[in-house]
């Protein structure tokens, strides 16, 4: 998929934690491939541009030579100008005093005038990965607000847990994570995911039959499912080095392709396994030639359904509680 013409790669929220993790992998072609340049156009609010004008100051210090150019501004029809690839990470991340509901109505209002801003300047068959919380609400605002740009161009980030998933049964089993395959989340990026184990394999063993099925259902989805938390409760901040990384994956795969393994995708849903349509869920994927594909064909048990639905009843209540950011 690489060219020697530069991409345009916009990221928002630029100047936060996990823009300063994902901008040096995207700078050094970890994402888009070694031989694509790449054109940066960085977004902020105005009490940002000062950190942002240091952040650019130490990109052009590290002197990629995948980087030709890089843009700094407040204005998200600037940054979103042309744009291939687009992060949508700024936003309000979740404080130790916030609920989710709090955090719906903080970051929501922000994705309406983003999408606008994208269907009034990005190119039109641009990819969008929403990174900010509630992603998957937040993305679902984004491209209501998008009408112009196919909503399946709109995705949002459940990689960190699938990658979450993948780092726990990689310890438990003693071998490295690239050893294990084809885990995956269904649902919303909330602790209501399922990270599903029975298409995984490590080291070429089936994932159910290697695990005890009281861990996988017990201490596994616990840990998997509450990570954020420990990790805001040990750092004092949120994910962002762990959270940059998964979105270099969710963008990557979708990019260069998934070498035919099932990752996790936050997609529009159009009605697969029964979830309704237009929410946006986490589907089992496969990426090949620029496209998502969700497989659609996996028998579904007792105790997946109940965590399908589970998360279906969220999203359609995060949806109801936005639904005038819709704009219908
Ligand atoms: P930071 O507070 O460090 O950075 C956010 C940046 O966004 C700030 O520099 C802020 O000025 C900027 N910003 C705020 N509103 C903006 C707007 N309207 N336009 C452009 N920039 C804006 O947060 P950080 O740790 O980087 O986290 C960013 C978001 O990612 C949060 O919403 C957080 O909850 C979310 N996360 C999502 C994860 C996922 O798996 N989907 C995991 C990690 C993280 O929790």
């Amino acid at each position: 998929m690489s060219t020697n013409t530069p991409i345009r790669v916009s990221v928002t929220g630029a100047a936060g934690n996990i823009g300063y993790a994902l901008l040096w992998r995207i700078a050094s072609g970890d994402c888009f491939g070694s031989n694509q340049p790449v054109i940066l156009q960085l977004l902020e609010i105005p009490p940002g541009m000062e950190r942002l004008q240091g952040v650019i100051m130490e990109l052009r210090d590290s002197a990629f030579p995948l980087v030709h150019d890089i843009v700094g501004t407040d204005n998200p029809e600037i940054a979103f100008n042309d744009a291939d690839a687009i992060f949508l990470v700024g936003s309000r991340p979740r404080t130790k005093d916030m609920d989710r509901s709090d955090l719906v109505a903080a970051n929501g209002p922000i994705f309406v005038g983003q999408g606008k801003a994208i269907d009034t300047v990005a190119s039109r068959d641009v990819k969008v990965i929403t990174v900010g919380n509630p992603c998957n609400t937040n993305a679902l605002i984004a491209s209501a607000n998008a009408p112009s740009i196919p909503p399946r161009q709109f995705t949002a980030m459940t990689r960190l847990d699938q990658n979450r998933a993948v780092g726990q049964m990689a310890e438990r089993a003693g071998v490295p994570a690239s050893k294990v395959k084809n885990v995956f989340i269904w649902g919303n990026h909330a602790n209501t995911m399922y990270p599903d184990p029975r298409c995984g394999t490590v080291d070429g063993q089936s994932a159910t039959d290697l695990f005890e099925s009281d861990w996988l259902q017990g201490d596994f989805l616990d840990i998997v499912s509450t990570r954020g938390k420990a990790i805001i409760m040990a750092r004092g901040a949120s994910s962002a080095a762990s959270a940059a990384a998964a979105a270099v994956d969710h963008m990557r795969d979708w990019w260069q392709g998934s070498n035919g393994h099932i990752v996790s995708v936050a997609i529009p849903s159009e009605g697969w396994y029964g979830v309704p349509e237009g929410i946006v869920f986490s589907f089992p994927c496969r990426c090949e030639n620029g496209e998502i594909i969700v497989v659609d064909d996996l028998p579904i048990d007792t105790f997946t359904q109940s965590k399908i639905d589970e998360n279906v009843a969220a999203l359609l209540e995060e949806r109801e509680a936005v639904s005038e950011l819709l704009g219908n």
